[in-house]
């Protein structure tokens, strides 16, 4: 309004918006605010006037030029100083937080949980830089098992280049996760594996190796242990394609046969693929763990197999990976069994039903078999340390104790029998390290390791039980003098020998690595050459599943005989298994060569070309063996995780002084004293 008037009054028209700033400082200046800050403003602006339209132009665009760069160069500041101040909170963080990541390992990884703790629950995992990988929480950590290098120094062989290409491909997986995880490659540091076992149950347990030591030399993979690779892988294949979440593949129908419905195969191979270093076919399974795997069903599972194979599985696992989820399985099926142990006797009954908290003998008799009842102590020792629960030990501990003082023992050897009303051994008489007896010896031994060799009794009966078998059971073949283990039946030697026997040589040389007779070594060493000569001496360099031997020297004939009805072969473990210990504790590559000459021939006549492998009816007869169409749930969770280890050098794969295998092949933790 102003402006106008004052437009109209002062002569010559002028370009609006002049006329209107003009009649508004007239207008400021008539209310008389006149001050210099004025004057200088109005002098300016006449300058400005006096500019030609080109000069105003390049000045008004270099004013807009400085201003974008003025905006752009605060946004950057901005940024910079954003990570200034979190880079500053980060070096707070680290510096109170390295003492712990380094205790945690050096590497990014998870850190140790407690029994029953999510990982969830631990904030400082979810400070750790880089987990962006969907498998940083549950991925397997660590181990004391080394990885694979790239520079391990590969042969060219034709017929190992495949297994060579698969394993590069693990290799690469593992490269990209890196960052993230470290896939096995620790030792348990002594004081970390395990608290002691006092009388008064031990309090919530964090797994034994979850801790790592990252910095050891590791030892390569060779071309042996890459051969078991791809057979586990193949082995895999077969299970995975054919039978997935199910007992047992059936590799030829390309199917699958149930026996108790809970995945038995895949739970038994869990620790077998951690420590071959399968990492997705690990995850696979895992995710099957913790999604399908239920133990509430209206079903009878026999609490041995159950035990040594879900339970230690379980156990095991969760020890190598510190993955709760595993702990809180075998929380569930442990007590699941629990109702075994409600017998007049306390001698546990032969089957659970788990969904209805039942139990029962077998329908013909009252009878519990020894071996089933004397070997689930290592798990449900471990069970209560790390739930803290003392009433698995308990339970186990009272037949063990039991047993002790029962008689009918010959020199130390056991019936095969035991009465679930009575206590008492039953079928006296007969005495073999075979079916239905052999893991008691075993469990003794391992139980008096386990418990850090403290508990007498286990020893004593153990070493005169080695003694019984001295004085009753050994006798030596003709014509390669070999030593076996007999049976005896009422006072009547019979020259007949379980493949199961094979588990012996192993045993006695863990004893005497631990410090029992020497002569158990020699005794061991005896025996592991038998058991090779079962295998090398049948046409298909596979052992029967019973042998005879030749006592007398006859023309033509070899130390090892076989009857139709004992000439299957179920993929068994037990040789492989003492091949194991005896590389372990002398070094000589003989027993690795045997074991390599084994695998081969389980290539060569067990192998289902879909995939798997397959128990056959026929050692003897090699253009045709006579597949069976079973492959057993141990050829994953045992054979190959032994063929593994034994043609490992590298001692710390599973280290002897701290772990102690069940029967099952599944590694527990050795406890330590305080
Ligand atoms: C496994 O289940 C165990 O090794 C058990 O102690 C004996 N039988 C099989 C393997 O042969």
């Amino acid at each position: 309004m102003y402006s106008a008037a004052a437009a109209a009054s002062a002569g010559p028209p002028r370009r609006d918006f002049i006329s209107i700033t003009l009649g508004l400082e007239e207008a400021v200046g008539v209310a008389g605010y006149n001050n210099s800050k004025a004057w200088r403003r109005r002098s300016c602006w006449r300058k400005w006037k006096q500019l030609s339209r080109l000069q105003r132009s390049v000045i008004l665009f270099l004013f807009a030029f400085l201003a974008v760069c003025g905006v752009i160069s605060y946004t950057n500041a901005g940024e910079v100083w954003k990570s200034i101040r979190n880079k500053s909170f980060d070096d707070q963080r680290t510096e109170q937080e390295i003492p712990r990541l380094k205790l945690a390992n050096p590497a990014v990884i998870p850190a140790p949980l407690k029994a029953g703790a999510n990982r969830e629950d631990y904030p400082e995992l979810s400070l750790q830089k880089p987990p962006k990988l969907p498998h940083v929480r549950r991925g397997p950590p660590n181990l004391q098992i080394k990885a694979p290098r790239r520079d391990m120094r590969l042969k060219s062989r034709h017929d190992t280049m495949r297994a060579v290409e698969e394993l590069v491909e693990v290799d690469k997986v593992e490269k990209t996760e890196k960052s993230v995880i470290s896939w096995r490659g620790a030792v348990i540091e002594p004081d970390r594996s395990t608290e002691p076992l006092s009388s008064k149950m031990i309090q919530a347990e964090k797994p034994s190796s979850v801790e790592a030591e990252d910095q050891k030399e590791l030892v390569p993979i060779n071309e042996r242990q890459l051969a078991v690779i791809e057979a586990f892988r193949h082995a895999w294949k077969g299970y995975k394609d054919f039978a997935w979440g199910h007992d047992e593949l059936k590799p030829l129908s390309k199917s699958y046969s149930e026996w108790f419905g809970l995945g038995l195969t895949l739970i038994d191979a869990l620790d077998t693929m951690w420590i071959l270093g399968l990492k997705e076919e690990f995850e696979e399974a895992r995710e099957w763990v913790a999604n399908d795997l239920v133990f509430d069903k209206n079903v009878d599972v026999n609490l041995f197999e159950s035990t040594i194979r879900i339970l230690g599985g379980l156990l095991s696992t969760y020890h190598l990976s510190g993955d709760s989820l595993f702990l809180e399985k075998a929380k569930d099926i442990g007590y699941r069994l629990m109702p075994a142990f409600m017998t007049p006797s306390k001698i546990p009954y032969s089957d659970v039903n788990i969904g209805r908290g039942t139990a029962h003998p077998p329908r013909w008799t009252s009878d519990s078999t020894v071996a089933e009842v004397t070997s689930i102590q290592l798990e449900f020792r471990e069970l209560s340390r790390l739930t803290g629960d003392e009433k698995f030990k308990k339970a186990v501990d009272e037949v063990m104790k039991h047993v002790h003082t029962l008689s009918g023992k010959n020199d130390g050897l056991v019936p095969m029998f035991i009465n679930t009303n009575s206590g008492q051994f039953t079928h006296l008489g007969v005495y073999t390290l075979g079916a239905r007896a052999d893991s008691y010896y075993e469990y003794l031994l391992k139980q008096w390791i386990q418990g850090g060799k403290k508990e007498n009794e286990l020893l004593e009966d153990y070493m005169r039980a080695i003694e019984g078998v001295k004085k009753h059971l050994l006798q030596r073949s003709e014509p390669k003098k070999l030593t076996f283990v007999g049976e005896l039946a009422h006072g009547h030697f019979s020259a007949k020998m379980d493949h199961l026997v094979c588990f012996l040589p192993g045993t006695l040389a863990l004893g005497a690595h631990n410090g029992l007779a020497a002569d158990h070594m020699k005794l061991a060493e005896a025996l592991i050459e038998t058991c090779y000569q079962m295998y090398t001496q049948v046409e298909t360099g596979l052992s029967p599943e019973i042998a005879h031997f030749n006592l007398h020297a006859q023309e033509g004939h070899k130390d090892v005989e076989i009857k139709p009805a004992d000439r299957h072969n179920l993929l068994r473990p037990e040789t492989v298994e003492s091949l194991f210990y005896m590389y372990r504790f002398t070094g000589d590559k003989k027993y690795q060569d045997w074991g390599w000459e084994i695998l081969q021939n389980f290539n060569r006549y067990t192998r289902v070309p879909t995939g798997g492998y397959t128990s056959i009816n026929n050692v003897q007869n090699p253009s045709n063996p006579e597949p069976r169409d079973k492959m057993e749930s141990f050829f994953l969770g045992e054979t190959l995780k032994y063929m593994f280890l034994l043609f490992s050098d590298d001692i710390d794969l599973i280290n002897l002084d701290k772990y102690i295998f069940n029967t099952e092949a599944h590694p527990l933790p050795i406890w330590v004293p305080a």
